[in-house]
């Protein structure tokens, strides 16, 4: 029997914490914006965190991005423009180019989780090697301010709403993504986890309602988030219709997906309402 390993814990509340074995810590820094940790894990893979908290891993990220990037694609009006606001592994960017978009860009306020990603997840992140995407290091709130272009979809994929990424759960925020939405376009944004984090849904969910006429909650199983229960608000001016029910598939996202996902639980309508 060993007796010394070495396990990498999230945090849940007090009371509970979910933990992964690892092989090595590959790389812990402090940035201007948070500490980013590198652990390569006995059952995910290579797994990032941000302020102790799991972002992506090697072998579950084709949820979280899947998902935030592939469900509202077949929505509305067909897409060609985005923009990412976070998202510095290139995860989202690499579903999207995956998609046909033409032009992405990808606003991330923390340079380090471009770099560290480059590095270790090199086929994540190769996607800013694409000349379609357009990368800029920087502050996304105030990237949207100043800007006057607008997106066919916009993808909020920040981190849980504490730190940085509070303001990008925020109305103002939310109304300044309103106003850079071609006719018919679609923000979505990650929300949390519904039984750990109601108040992150709750603040998605209310504060996109306080701005569009049309928001919708849908969820995903993700194994190393929280719960694993995953929950996504997207919002249009525009009431939401399929567009397309030939759907890619994707090694989660299918078309019983693409319907199912919006069935909530009664304790998650709860934190909606
Ligand atoms: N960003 C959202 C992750 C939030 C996870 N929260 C947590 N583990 N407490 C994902 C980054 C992937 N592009």
């Amino acid at each position: 029997m060993r007796l010394i390993e070495n396990w990498f814990s999230e945090r849940y509340s007090d009371n509970l914490q979910l933990s992964f074995r690892v092989k090595d810590q590959l790389l812990s820094i402090k940035t201007d914006y948070q500490r980013i940790d590198l652990f390569d894990t006995y059952d995910f893979g290579k797994l990032l965190s941000i302020d102790g908290t799991v972002q992506l891993t090697e072998r579950d990220e084709y949820i979280y991005h899947e998902m935030i990037t592939m469900l509202p694609y077949y929505f509305n009006t067909k897409p060609e423009t985005a923009l990412i606001i976070g998202g510095g592994d290139g995860g989202a960017a690499k579903r999207l180019l995956k998609l046909n978009f033409k032009n992405i860009v990808n606003a991330e306020i923390d340079r380090n989780v471009v770099e560290v990603s480059r590095k270790y997840f090199p086929e994540i992140a190769s996607s800013f090697d694409d000349k379609r995407v357009k990368l800029i290091i920087g502050d996304g709130i105030k990237y949207i301010k100043n800007s006057n272009e607008k997106f066919d979809r916009i993808i909020i994929d920040s981190t849980d709403p504490v730190g940085p990424a509070e303001g990008l759960f925020s109305k103002e925020f939310y109304n300044d993504i309103k106003n850079h939405l071609t006719d018919g376009g679609i923000a979505v944004t990650q929300s949390g986890s519904p039984y750990y984090q109601e108040k992150a849904l709750s603040l998605a969910y209310k504060g996109l309602s306080g701005v569009f006429s049309n928001v919708k909650t849908y969820l995903a199983f993700i194994p190393t988030y929280p719960s694993g229960l995953w929950s996504f608000t997207m919002a249009s001016e525009r009431a939401f219709k399929i567009r397309d029910e030939n759907v890619i598939n994707g090694t989660y996202f299918n078309k019983d997906i693409l319907a199912g996902s919006f069935y909530l639980p009664e304790f998650v309508k709860k934190i909606i309402i």
